[in-house]
């Protein structure tokens, strides 16, 4: 849920196009694209055109499921940013495009068409397109347009297909490269950082709408990995459909009745048309309501018709059995929304024929007809089903009945605000205020703990920076209604200094977003245990409270340093480990000079410190594909055979490659021995399967090198960067210190015995007369420091607190905020070791 934000801009190197001539007249089409990216797929700056892209991929294969052709996706975040999805429709056809073969005077396929021609994929094909004809809909061609690499593999009538592109030109022809008995397609597309700003895909975004596209399409089974950081997948699959969904939703939060309420029917509208609304509702022991409304898979945000008829339904069924029922002695007024909807968790799926929405992004269903159509089918349905199970309708109408009660309560201490409790004037003395009264420009910063408070109120810019310093641990929302909330001390602070209210009309309460005052609004806690949940329970408050700062990018978490490094006279503060590494590197190569073994450049200063960075990449890529396969293996098999892509289907070098690797393992890793090293055969990739199995019992696993393998993003950085280490020539390397020969001195050499050993010489030399500072808390910062490194917009780094995946932030909330111990001890066993998790 957080993103960094960061003045840096991208420094992305300017590739010119590199399109052959004859494609020319059909790349005019893409250059448009990437002239005005956002007329075609959106924003590149703040990442919904970068996830347009994956949308406009997935939809195809999502009507290849509607059309009946494909019950299976999956969908990979690679290392570099780089997209995968893969379907097992039948495959974009491969067959020469005769119109098109001819127009351009040479063979196209039609795939090739499909990639480079705008709107080209529905041409062929005319079945009932849902999905894709929606929002996006300029085809895939667009995705080609935009991205720096696309590798588009098909399976169709018994091979295997593979094509090439850059910025939307073909580098190759679509090839058979393999057999296979399978039907499919699979696309790997690499946005382009000469269009986007920002590549980093959101691991949350796409969980959360693939979720939504499986529970609406039951049988409909899709994959979610990601190869990034500590990597993870996830299997979407709802056989129930939304039935299924409100069961997860309502997982963690105490369901007050055992089944989900699920009612499906049909009616004709006056104009013709045939509605069908399908509706899961289960109500659950917590304060908060969580309605989802779709109209044709599409989700609407803001509810539309459908909701509006829901909504009356509900009021009606439960005013008529409560009246009926003789339960409404203590609420004269009856029961309105709100309190009927406190605790409900429900899926509205609407399929109207041709709907008409408020805007371009389909917030909102505005198609009259399905109100009334909604409000009758619920009417009846659940009337029925309170018949049929008098105790459950009894229990839910009891607990709305709560509600209304506890509403007159909040009623009266809302009094309390009215009175002035909450007002601005009883914050003087808390709040050290800034002097801008413009919310763009001013920025409030919620700091913990009195000292730290201290020190950010006089390092502050007061013009425009406020300070608000919490005593200790805020009341937990997520177990209390607003009347509670209100009785609490720190809370009515919080509220009376964002100036914005607090509740929703519904509730009596008065919440205007545009009365806030701080439109930068900073958490900013200890980097411990203690600042870790202060940090949560103010993001549960914004999150249940006033989630509208959180969707308009208000809320911010404050990243102070995590190191100070002092090497002579340089004092510096470092944001993380990457950070620290880096620097240790830069001052590992003052002064020294590199040379490899035999006739070869020295390297020194900017392209040995170059070098050196790479090399740190390359024990990043190599920590991140151990999990593919034994890391150490896969290196003495780069090291000691450079074996790419190409090599891997060519079979003699593949035998030559066995020797040399056989050899480096032997002589590095002599406790894995014996090895075995068998060589297969891949039909489907032309490509050779080196399996290398060592010593049962040894600290070795067994490596499978393929073609999986060989492509994948880690393996390709790996390789790429071991040959730039090869074009400095062969190990071992020499280490120079260039300052004794200047001071005439005989010029010592020391040996490094491969890259590794390089790197770490490097690293070794740069952490030489350097002290190290690590932080803990803020309280360790004077005002100056603080001012420098966390409060200063030229200097700092704030977290940016998102909503990518709504169902997923709601379940963290439950668990680590609710009443079961159970879960949240699971939790946490299971996440402690993952901090970004606790960051959300
Ligand atoms: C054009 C025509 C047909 C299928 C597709 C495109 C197609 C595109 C994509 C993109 C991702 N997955 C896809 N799957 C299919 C119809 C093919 C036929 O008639 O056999």
């Amino acid at each position: 849920m957080t993103t960094e934000v960061e003045a840096t801009p991208s420094t992305a190197p300017a590739t010119p196009g590199t399109y052959g001539s004859e494609s020319i007249t059909v790349l005019e089409g893409l250059e448009a694209v990437r002239k005005r990216p956002g007329m075609y797929i959106g924003d590149v700056h703040d990442g919904s055109g970068l996830h347009h892209l994956v949308w406009e991929v997935v939809d195809n294969a999502v009507d290849e499921h509607l059309g009946g052709y494909c019950n299976k996706m999956d969908v990979i975040i690679h290392y570099d940013s780089s997209i995968t999805v893969e379907d097992n429709g039948r495959g974009i056809p491969v067959g020469k495009h005769e119109e098109h073969s001819k127009k351009l005077g040479k063979d196209v396929s039609a795939a090739e068409l499909v990639m480079t021609v705008l709107h080209a994929g529905g041409k062929f094909d005319h079945s009932s397109y849902k999905v894709s004809a929606g929002l996006h809909g300029v085809g895939v061609s667009a995705v080609n347009a935009v991205s720096e690499i696309l590798k588009l593999e098909i399976k169709r009538e018994g091979h295997v297909y593979a094509q090439e592109y850059r910025r939307g030109a073909p580098v190759t022809k679509l090839e058979v490269i393999g057999d296979s008995d399978k039907t499919g397609t699979k696309i790997t597309f690499k946005p382009d950082t000469e269009i986007f700003s920002n590549t980093e895909i959101s691991y949350g975004i796409l969980a959360s709408r693939l979720r939504e596209l499986s529970y609406l399409n039951a049988g409909f089974v899709i994959t979610l990995t990601d190869e990034r950081d500590g990597g993870r997948t996830e299997v979407f699959e709802y056989k129930g459909g939304i039935r299924e969904f409100v069961e997860l939703l309502n997982k963690e939060k105490e369901p007050e009745h055992e089944k989900v309420i699920h009612i499906v029917a049909k009616q004709i509208a006056e104009n013709g048309s045939e509605v069908q609304i399908e509706v899961a509702l289960q109500w659950n022991a917590t304060f908060s309501e969580q309605v989802f409304c779709y109209t044709n898979n599409i989700h609407n945000k803001d509810g539309g018709t459908h909701l509006t008829g829901f909504r009356g339904a509900l009021t009606r069924v439960f005013n008529a059995y409560g009246t009926s029922a003789n339960l409404f002695k203590e609420v004269k007024n009856g029961l309105t929304g709100e309190d009927i909807r406190e605790g409900l968790t429900a899926v509205i799926s609407a399929m109207v024929p041709d709907p008409s929405f408020d805007s371009q992004t389909k917030s909102k269903l505005v198609s009259s007809e399905v109100k009334s159509i909604t409000e009758s089918v619920v009417v009846e349905k659940l009337g029925q089903y309170f018949e049929e199970n008098p105790q459950i309708a009894r229990k839910i109408v009891e607990k709305a009945i709560l509600a209304a009660k506890a509403r007159e309560a909040a009623r009266k201490a809302r009094e309390v605000v009215r009175k002035g409790a909450l007002d601005y004037n009883s914050l003087s003395g808390k709040l050290a205020d800034c002097q801008s009264r413009d919310p763009q420009q001013a920025e409030l910063y919620i700091v913990e703990g009195d000292s730290a408070g201290g020190s950010a109120k006089q390092g502050r810019d007061r013009k425009f920076q406020a300070i608000l310093p919490l005593r200790g641990k805020i009341l937990n929302v997520e177990r209390a209604r607003l009347d509670k909330m209100l009785g609490s001390a720190e809370i009515g602070t919080l509220i009376a200094a964002l100036g914005a209210g607090i509740g929703t009309p519904e509730q009596g309460g008065s919440f205007d977003i545009e009365k806030l005052r701080y439109h930068q609004i900073v958490l900013m806690t200890d980097a411990d245990v203690d600042g870790s949940h202060i940090r949560t329970l103010l993001l549960t408050f914004f999150y249940r409270q006033m989630p509208q700062i959180i969707e308009r990018g208000y809320l911010y978490i404050a990243q102070p340093p995590l190191y100070r490094v002092k090497r002579g006279k340089t004092n510096l503060y470092l944001k993380d480990q990457a950070a620290l590494d880096r620097f240790f590197l830069e001052h590992g190569v003052e002064g020294v000079a590199v040379r490899a073994t035999g006739k070869g450049p020295t390297l020194t200063g900017e392209p040995l410190l170059r070098l050196a960075e790479r090399m740190r990449l390359f024990r990043r890529a190599l920590s991140k594909i151990d999990r593919r396969a034994d890391a150490k293996i896969v290196a003495a098999v780069l090291r000691s055979a450079a074996l790419g892509k190409a090599e891997l289907r060519e079979r003699k070098k593949v035998e030559a490659a066995i020797p040399p690797v056989r050899a480096m393992l032997e002589r590095k890793y002599p406790d894995i021995f014996p090895l075995s090293i068998d060589v297969g055969w891949d039909p489907e990739h032309g490509a050779a399967i080196i399996k290398i199995t060592p010593r049962p019992g040894s600290n070795a696993r067994e490596t499978i090198i393929d073609w999986n393998l060989v492509e994948s993003a880690e393996y390709e950085e790996l390789y790429s960067i071991d040959q730039d280490v090869r074009s400095i020539g062969p190990a071992p390397y020499f280490l120079r210190d260039t300052k004794k020969d200047k001071d005439g001195a005989e010029a010592e050499e020391t040996q490094a015995e491969d890259a590794d050993a390089l790197w770490d010489a490097i690293d070794l030399r740069g952490r030489k007369g350097t002290s190290l500072q690590r932080y803990k808390g803020l309280g360790e910062m004077n005002p100056d420091q603080l001012w420098e490194t966390t409060l200063d917009p030229n200097a700092r780094v704030m977290l940016q607190v998102r909503l990518d995946d709504a169902v997923q932030t709601d379940q963290i909330f439950s668990v680590l905020m609710g009443d079961h111990v159970e879960p949240r001890r699971a939790f946490i066993e299971t996440n402690a070791l993952n901090v970004r998790n606790l960051d959300i």
